[in-house]
């Protein structure tokens, strides 16, 4: 009877410590899982003596992408951003995916694509002088 019971106790303690290693082990898990993966970046190629030059990072958010364009404005406070189809040789002037417009050099956007849809090709970031003067870019990347 005595023995049952410490039997018993020595059990229930034996499953309490495994559930508390196996609730460890999934928080350590889901710790491991960032909310947000490093995110890659590319250079933008300065256009039209603008001044403007700066980085397009990429960061997965939950399968969607948050595009931030960072730059040094060159003077240019608020300017139009997309990402296009095509090229910056050879940009398919209708935006796939419009930007937040750059202001003070900073645009930060969730665009609904994945970042290996983004990087599949076929598509550039471009950035426009302002929204009184769209057809003169300021500066341009292909994404890949
Ligand atoms: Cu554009």
């Amino acid at each position: 009877m005595h023995d049952t019971a410490q039997d018993r106790i020595g059990l229930v303690g034996a499953l309490t410590r495994l559930l508390a290693i196996a609730a460890s082990v999934a928080i350590a898990l889901s710790a491991c899982q960032p909310a947000a993966g490093p995110p890659r970046t590319i250079t933008l190629q300065t256009l039209n003596d603008s001044g403007v030059r700066g980085t397009v990072s990429f960061r997965d958010v939950g399968g969607r992408t948050q595009v931030e364009v960072h730059v040094e404005p060159g003077g240019h406070p608020d300017m139009p951003a997309h990402v296009h189809p095509g090229t910056c040789d050879d940009l398919t002037p209708q935006p796939k995916f419009p930007l937040e417009n750059v202001r003070n050099g900073v645009s930060v956007t969730v665009v609904p694509a994945s970042i290996d849809e983004l990087f599949a090709g076929g598509l550039a970031v471009n950035i426009h002088k302002s929204n009184d003067d769209l057809k003169t870019y300021t500066a341009c990347v292909d994404i890949q």
